[in-house]
């Protein structure tokens, strides 16, 4: 991660400079910052405008705007991206700026936004701004509320952002491909009052899945349902960064879900409540405590939780498979088959033939089999204690005392108190 001053500066020098270019050609269109990381950047203060509290966006960045006669003005660029999904496997996907999924736009309830989306794909595409409350026209439905935006053209949206919440944004245009391809991002609208809904952490991600061969680097775009790479914001884990969250502080965490299947999304060690939907912000007598949230198809969810148990505790989908990455489905079962003398016959035919799963898959996360180019492990990852056997949709949140406030640089594996860990017992075992 970088830190936030050096964003700071790399930002204020970015939004500096489009300034300059707006005084010199006052038609000028926006500046289009471009992201060629995929790490999580620190959170973008508002230079100008409401004051509000940013969020975080998990392996990904906000993207800044400059203001032109009271209204904020944003550039979109839909073009093909490179994403690491994680170290050791890029994709050929289309994105917005660089990456995908696109920057998160942030704004405030009230604000008056001008957004420039110009189209670099190789085929047309139009922008939905899902969930967000506008005029017919601005609602981006290509060949329903407007004309597709063409290769190559440049198309505004304008609109007031009416009510504070939580949003996103993505194609309504040939939307199997675009959106299989990863064309997507986050949109947050901010309260006018900063002390609404105020939490200390605020982090977003969108879900989304891809279907990419062993060896290939381009999705599938046809796949329905059987995807191999189970992300958030176009990440697997170990490629998805922790949360880092200072004890006591309280956390909020809005998700968006773009696959074709719901996730069931679990926390360790907290429970937490709903209080926000694409619909807007849940009533606190509407609310219950859950330790679970299932993700509907197309919908986005607020989680909100105080951090008061320090250590590194899983945040994951818990459709066990979703916690995978890349795996042939085709294999049997070999679990209680007796293989003794077959792997000997195999192996004078195929000498680096060996069987597995005999006593079940736990195997697979603590080898290092030789893998086809541009892959993953099916489960990796280490831990301090060892390999992790995850993948996909899985990360850490880690909650540490004595952060600073705006302090999200992961602070490495939790030092447990002594005496505080599951232990092996020493003494006499019962007769099996
Ligand atoms: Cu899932």
């Amino acid at each position: 991660m970088i830190t936030r001053r050096q964003f700071f500066n790399a930002s204020a020098a970015a939004m500096l400079g489009a300034a300059l270019v707006s005084k010199g050609q006052a038609a000028s269109l926006p500046e289009a910052p471009i992201q060629s990381k995929s790490v999580t950047q620190p959170p973008l203060v508002p230079p100008n405008g409401r004051p509000y509290q940013p969020v975080v966006t998990l392996n990904g960045w906000t993207l800044p705007w400059r203001t032109k006669n009271g209204w904020k003005e944003f550039h979109l660029i839909a073009e093909p991206v490179k994403r690491e999904i994680a170290p050791g496997m890029m994709a050929n996907l289309w994105g917005y700026n660089g990456q995908s999924p696109g920057p998160t736009i942030e704004c405030v309830e009230g604000d008056k936004v001008r957004i420039f989306v110009t189209n670099k794909l190789p085929e047309h595409t139009t922008i939905h701004w899902h969930g967000v409350l506008l005029p017919n026209g601005m609602d981006g439905v290509g060949g329903l509320n407007q004309p597709h935006i063409a290769a190559g053209k440049t198309y505004v949206y304008e609109f007031v952002m009416k009510n504070s919440g939580t949003f996103m944004y993505h194609p309504h245009a040939d939307e199997m491909v675009q959106m299989a391809m990863g064309m997507m991002g986050f949109i947050v609208v901010h309260p006018k009052n900063p002390n609404q809904y105020q939490v200390d952490r605020d982090f977003v991600f969108l879900i989304n899945a891809f279907d990419i061969d062993p060896g290939s680097y381009t999705p599938r775009v046809n796949t329905m349902l059987d995807f191999n790479l189970w992300c958030w914001n176009s990440r697997v884990f170990p490629g998805i960064d922790p949360l880092v969250v200072r004890k006591d502080d309280r956390v909020r965490i809005r998700m968006g879900n773009l696959t074709m299947t719901n996730h069931p999304i679990h926390i360790h060690g907290h429970n937490f409540s709903v209080t926000c939907t694409d619909g807007g912000w849940v009533q606190k007598s509407a609310q219950w405590p859950e330790t679970t949230v299932d993700m509907p198809i197309g919908a986005l969810r607020a989680i909100e939780f105080v951090a008061d148990a320090p250590g590194d505790w899983a945040f994951h989908c818990h459709k066990s498979h979703h916690v995978m990455n890349a795996m042939g489905h085709g294999v049997p079962t070999m679990i209680g088959v007796d293989h003794r003398g077959v792997a000997e016959k195999i192996n004078k035919l195929l000498p680096e033939y060996m069987v597995m799963g005999e006593r079940g898959m736990a195997e697979m996360g603590e080898m290092e089999m030789p893998l086809p180019d541009n892959t993953l492990p099916m489960m990796s990852g280490q831990g301090p204690f060892g390999p992790l056997e995850m993948g996909g949709m899985f990360t850490v949140v880690k909650i540490r005392e004595g952060l600073a406030r705006d302090d999200y640089t992961d602070p490495g594996w939790y030092k447990h108190p002594k005496g505080s860990v599951a232990y092996e017992w020493k003494g006499d075992l019962p007769a099996s």
